[in-house]
């Protein structure tokens, strides 16, 4: 085999976005895409000679093809060590662990998340540093730099390997080591989580369902739910990964896993639901008869997460996303810990828990997770919920009707309206941010605006600063509407619209979340012009 340097233009679209590049399979497949993007992380990156690298992806279509790529091209680019996970799989929380257990200089993350997958889908690639976190934004916009200015790429040139073997093999001197995608991150959950106190739960009688959506996190769920936890077999249902997850979008939400919930708010239910996205990091959590917002699962979790023995020592402090519920705040108050708002993306997150500043940390989107990898994690929520209801022994609903009771409850939705005209979409938020000054003060469908800005972010470890983050409207009284596009889409724009209605624990805790939210629905409408910019008058998605 030689090493062969491939000449190469650039193209101009290589922009990463709140979770690396992604754009459709098709975008992917042009001669030299893919390898202009790695080679550019790779150029920027600058590992030293005979670094690890850690690759693994989730399944979709165009995983095994980019894999054999990506190690063609470590193995050109000096480094001395690849672990693939075995058929090409490893959730995005594994890949994380990954790094962090073998001490890997970093990781190509091959995935599009919870977009749909297959030849007409989405595909992504995504960069993570060895911390185990997705590259923070001066290394994304050094990356996008990079691939405007590349003129070649280095490739090994080398057969297909047998990604589905087991051991080692070699590539231009470079080892190619074959690892099982699920061991270390299952020993990883092991060491977090009382197995013997969930296991007891199982044997009790609790039933428990988990839609694995046809994506990654199948044969985790398998292995961790059904073998070692064990639940019956069939408690994990959509549980063999396929290239285009069974035709569905593997998004974890009240749309696309409405099978799930339909069987939660059913009499005969089980008492836990849940499902996990296309790469495994995201987590859907239905309790019998309810379903808990994410937003109000991050604030569960920290609040009982010293049941669990990873945390039996307590928080260090709690980071959310900006457009994510201010419930996690309260709990945080409660605590007298540290309760930190990045913006939008894991990517945020990684210097607070790499500070010992925050444990916890979520998302609205459905995303959660600890300071045990750097990126969010769909599995680890079920087991950290599972382990605490274990502790207490109470139902889903009862354990929020419990947190509401002392916390107070913020009502929750998001509006998504997708693959809207871009000008419109930059229309409506050039409009809202010209407006932002004069807003505070005024009355809106019976509500009045405390404060309006544009969020921009600081973070308290290195101060660089992310701008344009978002436009929040905070009312008087707590409730909010935030504003932004979305940064995952490969479509045109995706607007999302968050809502939020804070009731103290005095408060109303039991009226439907629609309800609740129809006077901010309307003041969202009346402030920022939704129906005119978008043509649209109801959103396309409502999780
Ligand atoms: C969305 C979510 C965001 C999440 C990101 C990646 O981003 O809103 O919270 O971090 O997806 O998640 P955006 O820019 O489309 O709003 V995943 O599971 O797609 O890696
Ligand atoms: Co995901």
């Amino acid at each position: 085999a030689t090493v062969r340097l491939v000449p190469t233009t650039p193209f101009t679209d290589q922009k990463p976005g709140t979770s690396g590049l992604r754009k459709k399979v098709g975008v992917f497949q042009q001669p030299h895409y893919a390898e202009n993007f790695i080679q550019s992380v790779f150029d920027v990156v600058a590992a030293p000679a005979g670094a690890t690298l850690v690759i693994g992806g989730d399944g979709r279509y165009h995983n095994r093809t980019v894999i054999q790529t990506a190690i063609r091209m470590a193995a050109a680019n000096g480094f001395g060590r690849v672990l693939v996970g075995r058929g090409g799989i490893l959730s995005t929380p594994a890949a994380s662990n990954l790094i962090r257990a073998r001490g890997a200089f970093g990781g190509l993350i091959l995935s599009a998340s919870h977009n749909p997958g297959g030849p007409h889908g989405d595909f992504g690639i995504k960069y993570n540093v060895s911390n185990g976190g997705p590259a923070p934004e001066k290394i994304t916009d050094a990356i996008f730099a990079r691939t405007k200015a590349i003129t070649e790429y280095r490739l090994a040139e080398s057969p297909d390997l047998d990604l589905d073997g087991r051991g080692s093999l070699e590539v231009e001197g470079m080892t190619v080591e074959i690892v099982d995608p699920v061991e270390d991150y299952a020993a990883a959950m092991e060491q977090l989580f009382d197995f013997g106190a969930i296991r007891a739960l199982i044997a009790s009688g609790f039933r428990l369902r988990f839609d694995a959506m046809h994506a990654v996190t199948g044969p985790y769920a398998h292995e961790i739910l059904e073998n070692r936890l064990g639940a019956p077999k069939g408690t994990v249902v959509h549980g063999t990964p396929s290239e285009d997850f069974g035709g569905h979008h593997p998004d974890p939400n009240l749309v696309h896993a409405r099978a799930l919930y339909e069987e939660m708010m059913a009499p005969d239910a089980p008492d836990f639901g849940a499902a996990s996205d296309g790469d495994g990091d995201r987590n859907l959590i239905i309790g019998k008869g309810l379903f808990v917002t994410p937003s109000d699962s991050l604030a569960a979790l920290a609040a009982n997460a010293h049941l669990a023995p990873g945390y039996a020592a307590g928080l260090k402090g709690i980071a959310r996303s900006m457009p994510t519920s201010q419930a996690a705040d309260c709990v945080a108050e409660a605590l007298g810990i540290g309760c930190y708002e990045t913006p939008t993306g894991w990517k945020f997150f990684g210097n607070l828990l790499d500070a010992g500043m925050a444990t916890i940390c979520g998302e609205e989107s459905a995303g959660t997770g600890s300071d045990h990898v750097r990126e969010k994690d769909g599995l680890w929520a079920v087991l950290l919920w599972l382990n605490i209801l274990a502790v207490r022994k109470i139902p889903v609903a009862e354990l929020m009707r419990d947190h509401w009771a002392r916390y107070g409850r913020n009502y929750y939705a998001r509006h998504d309206y997708e693959g809207v005209a871009s000008e419109g979409a930059e229309a409506l938020m050039a409009g809202l941010r010209g407006k932002l000054e004069g807003l505070p003060g005024s009355h809106v469908e019976g509500l009045v605006v405390a404060a309006a800005d544009d969020f921009a972010y600081t973070d308290p470890t290195d101060q660089s600063i992310s701008r344009n983050q978002g436009v929040r409207i905070l009312f008087e009284g707590g409730s909010r509407i935030v504003f932004r596009l979305s940064g995952t889409g490969t479509e045109g724009a995706t607007l999302r619209v968050y809502l939020e209605r804070y009731e103290p624990a005095d408060g109303a805790l039991d009226l439907v979340t629609g309800e609740a939210l129809a006077p901010l629905v309307a003041a969202a409408e009346a402030i920022a012009g939704i129906s005119g910019h978008t043509g649209r008058n109801e959103p396309d998605v409502i999780t």
